[in-house]
């Protein structure tokens, strides 16, 4: 008996060891050119699991990372200018970020997590912030339109 609890707790304790490892972590870098185009987070669309990590990366100068939109709940964040910055995803849902210094070329971003649950407010966000968009007004739109 004693055996078969020591067995169990260890068990328990390996898949919660386990699931602390299987927390991802992603770099997207910011780029001022790709062969996406020019003034670009990279990857620009990036899907993940709610738990994980992701590092904007100032590959190139002059960039940062700053949250636009997220779910209800969700953690934001507000990146220095050519500084990393960390976020943990933890809310399922889409989130929107920009480049402050590059927000009127386009230089936008998409993270989702699970299901998609606030998409519809995400694509009106996105009409509404890509009209001030002086080139790659439908970058964000078409972002958007590959989780669907
Ligand atoms: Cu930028």
């Amino acid at each position: 008996m004693k055996l078969s609890i020591k067995f169990f707790s260890t068990l328990l304790l390996t898949c919660l060891a386990l699931s602390q490892v299987n927390a991802a972590e992603y770099e997207v870098k910011m780029l001022n050119a790709s062969e996406n185009g020019n003034m670009v987070f990279e990857p620009a669309v990036l899907q993940v699991e709610v738990g994980d990590t992701v590092t904007f990366v100032p590959t190139d100068p002059i960039h940062d990372s700053i949250s636009v939109l997220a779910p209800p709940g969700a953690n934001t964040w507000h990146g220095q200018r050519d500084q990393s910055v960390s976020v943990t995803i933890n809310k399922e849902g889409v989130y929107i970020y920009k480049c402050a210094p590059h927000y009127y070329y386009g230089m936008v971003g998409v993270i989702h997590a699970g299901k998609p649950v606030n998409l519809t407010e995400a694509q009106q966000a996105a009409r509404e912030i890509s009209s001030k968009f002086l080139m790659n007004k439908d970058r964000l739109i078409s972002y958007l339109d590959q989780l669907k």
